[in-house]
């Protein structure tokens, strides 16, 4: 059940479903390891999104800017090793849709509750924009809202559910995209939370 919503840009339905319980207890033992903390951005608010991360590199924002650490701020330890279920997971599914040598060594997790979101914005703080990005969406759903290379764009909503996967590489890479508020409601596994994990190339390939 894969769905080409724009060229290069792909929602795996329900992608997850087979695999929940296993990855959850990965999640959670990343989690027990490198706590989920509201960031602050550059221009000194507190993000609505909770976040942490686990693989040899992280997205941190501080009020030094937006980067990627390899170590976790709040502890000076590096992240949590990126779980091998993660890892292989995010591979086939870029695998699935034709990007063939994902090296994710990074991924980023966000937990939204009730009322968060994340606005507008290009992901561009990586050295390679030659390999995609892979998402998983787990818990509460959203409207995510994807747009094209300006700001002004005209955005396309997209339905995400628990077990959603999206890839995206290629010409649709460097798209504005935003997750609109997380409505009230309570999610069997994950109750009344959205979770999602961003995979990523961040440094060079040597
Ligand atoms: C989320 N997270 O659901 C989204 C999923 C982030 C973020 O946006 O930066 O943490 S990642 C979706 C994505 C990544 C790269 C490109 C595009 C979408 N796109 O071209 O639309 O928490
Ligand atoms: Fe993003």
């Amino acid at each position: 059940n894969t769905i080409e919503i724009a060229p290069d840009a792909y929602l795996l339905k329900g992608f997850l479903l087979g695999q929940v319980e296993p990855l959850l207890a990965a999640l959670f033992e990343v989690i027990a390891q490198a706590p989920l903390r509201h960031m602050e951005t550059p221009g000194g608010y507190a993000m609505s999104v909770a976040m942490t991360n686990c693989g040899d590199w992280g997205w941190v924002t501080d009020n030094k800017g937006y980067r990627y650490s390899a170590v976790d701020p709040m502890t000076q330890r590096p992240w949590p090793m990126m779980p091998a279920l993660f890892k292989q997971l995010s591979e086939n599914a870029a695998e699935k849709v034709g990007f063939s040598h994902f090296d994710p060594d990074a991924c980023l997790v966000n937990r939204y509750g009730v009322g968060a979101k994340m606005s507008l914005h290009q992901d561009k703080d990586e050295a390679d924009f030659s390999q995609p990005i892979v998402s998983f969406s787990l818990g509460l759903p959203t409207i995510f809202d994807f747009g094209g290379k300006t700001r002004k764009s005209p955005r396309q909503a997209v339905p995400l559910e628990h077990g959603d996967v999206l890839v995206w590489g290629g010409r649709s890479r460097l798209n504005y995209h935003g997750v609109r508020q997380i409505k009230s409601g309570v999610h069997p596994q994950l109750g009344a939370y959205r979770f999602n994990l961003t995979f990523r190339r961040s440094q060079p390939k040597k």
